[in-house]
C-alpha cells in the first residue's frame, strides 16, 4: 500500500517578493519574474509501505513507514518595487517631466537643479496587460558614484533594474555640451559598477524643442551612432517622440532577464544550519514517573516504524533500539524491571 501524497501549499506574492529566513535574513527566494513557481520547502519523505519490507522470507510484512515531517522555516516577505527602467542624467534635464508624462507618476519638477530628492516610480501602462515600470531618480553629477548628491544612495536603487533612459538635454541651454555629459555620466555609472555600466541603454535627446540649429545635435547623433548607441529626440514638453520610444521598450524589456543582486542561500544548507543539533536520544522521566526515550534518532528512524501488535514488527523494533544502543542506556539510566518505557508513541513495560 503506499499512503497518500500531501497537498501542496501555494503562496501568491507579489513579483519583487524576497523571501529571506527570519533570524539570519539571508535570501532565500528571490521572486523578480511574472509567473513564475518556486519551491520553498519540500514536505517530508513518504514512508514505504509494507510491499517495499517483502522478501523471500517476509511474505507478507506488516511493517511499514510513517512519512516523515517536512521542514519547518520562519521567513519574512520583504516586497522590493523592481523598477524596469532607470532615467539617468544630469540635473534639470527633464527626467520627471519625462516620467510625469508617460505614467501616472507626480514626480516634482522644477527649474533648479536637484528637484527630485527621492526615487520616484511610475507605471507605464501601454494598452491592456502591455505596462512596464521606470524610476525617476535624483540628477547625477560628477562624484556621484562616491555619494556626491547622495547619488551612490539612488545608484545602489536603480541596480536591479533592466534597463537606462539616458536623458541629455540636447538643447544645451546651460551651456552644456551633450557629448561631454553623456561621457561623463556613463563614467559615474561605470565607476558606481560594472553592473550599472553594462546595462541596457538608450538615450534620450530632450528638449527639442528649443532646438533651432540642427548642427550640434547631428553631431551627437552620428557620434552614438558610431558607437551603436540608438538615440531618440524628444520634447517632453511637446509630448513629442515619447510613444515610440515606449512600445520599443516593453520590447526590449521582454527579452532582457533581471540580474540577481544577491545570491541566493541554498535552503539545504540554511536548514543544516539553523538545526539545532540535538543528541541522538535522550532518557528522561515524565509526569507519571515513565521512562522516556526521545531525541532525533527516535523521530526521525523509529518514530517511523508504525508497530502492529504483532511479533514480527515489535522484533524489528526491538532489534533496531538495540542496535542503537537504548537498551545499554536505559540501563544507565537505571530502568528497573516492570518500568513504562515510552518510545515514539509506543509503551511497552520494561523486564531484562
Ligand atoms: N523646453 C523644454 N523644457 C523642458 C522639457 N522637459 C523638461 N523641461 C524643463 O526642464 C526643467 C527641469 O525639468 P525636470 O523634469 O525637473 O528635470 P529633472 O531632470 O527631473 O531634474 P532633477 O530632478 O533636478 O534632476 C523644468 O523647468 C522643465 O519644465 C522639454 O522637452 N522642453
Ligand atoms: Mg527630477
Amino acid at each position: 500500500m503506499y499512503g497518500k501524497k500531501g497537498e501542496d501549499l501555494i503562496i501568491k506574492v507579489p513579483v519583487g517578493t524576497q523571501v529571506r529566513d527570519f533570524t539570519t535574513g539571508k535570501l532565500i527566494l528571490d521572486m523578480s519574474v511574472n509567473g513564475e513557481q518556486r519551491v520553498l520547502l519540500k514536505g517530508g519523505k513518504g514512508g514505504y509501505g509494507n510491499v517495499h519490507f517483502k522478501n523471500s522470507v517476509r511474505k507478507a510484512p506488516k511493517i511499514a513507514e510513517k512519512g516523515g515531517e517536512g521542514a519547518e522555516i520562519k521567513v519574512k516577505l520583504e516586497l522590493k518595487l523592481l523598477a524596469d527602467v532607470a532615467l539617468v542624467g544630469y540635473p534639470s534635464v527633464g527626467k520627471s517631466s519625462f516620467i510625469n508624462k508617460v505614467s501616472a507618476a507626480n514626480s516634482k519638477v522644477g527649474n533648479y537643479h536637484f528637484t527630485t530628492l527621492e526615487p520616484k516610480l511610475g507605471v507605464v501602462r501601454l494598452e491592456e496587460g502591455k505596462s512596464f515600470v521606470i524610476a525617476d531618480i535624483p540628477g547625477l553629477i560628477e562624484g556621484a558614484h562616491e555619494g556626491v548628491g547622495l547619488g551612490d544612495k539612488f545608484l545602489r536603487h536603480i541596480e536591479r533594474c533592466k534597463m537606462i533612459y539616458h536623458i541629455v538635454d540636447a538643447a544645451e541651454i546651460e551651456g552644456r555640451d551633450c557629448i561631454e555629459d553623456f561621457e561623463k555620466i556613463n563614467e559615474e555609472l561605470r565607476k558606481f559598477s560594472e553592473k550599472l555600466a553594462n546595462k541596457k541603454q538608450i538615450v534620450i535627446a530632450n528638449k527639442m524643442d528649443l532646438i533651432w540649429d540642427m548642427e550640434k545635435f547631428e553631431k551627437f547623433k552620428s557620434y552614438l551612432t558610431e558607437k551603436g548607441i540608438e538615440i531618440y529626440p524628444v520634447s517632453v514638453l511637446l509630448n513629442e517622440g515619447l510613444k515610440e520610444i515606449l512600445y520599443k521598450t516593453y520590447d526590449m524589456l521582454s527579452k532582457i532577464e533581471r540580474e540577481p543582486l544577491e545570491e541566493e542561500a541554498d535552503i539545504t544548507k540554511l536548514l543544516k544550519e539553523l538545526k539545532i543539533e540535538k543528541d541522538d536520544f535522550e532518557i528522561t522521566r515524565d509526569e507519571e514517573d515513565a521512562i522516556v526515550v526521545g531525541g532525533r534518532i527516535v523521530d526521525d528512524v523509529l518514530a517511523k516504524y508504525v508497530i502492529g501488535m504483532d511479533d514480527e514488527s515489535l522484533i524489528t523494533f526491538l532489534h533496531m533500539m538495540r542496535n542503537l544502543g537504548m537498551e545499554e542506556a536505559l540501563q544507565e539510566f537505571g530502568v528497573q524491571d516492570g518500568d513504562t518505557v515510552k518510545i515514539a508513541d509506543v509503551e511497552f513495560e520494561y523486564f531484562e
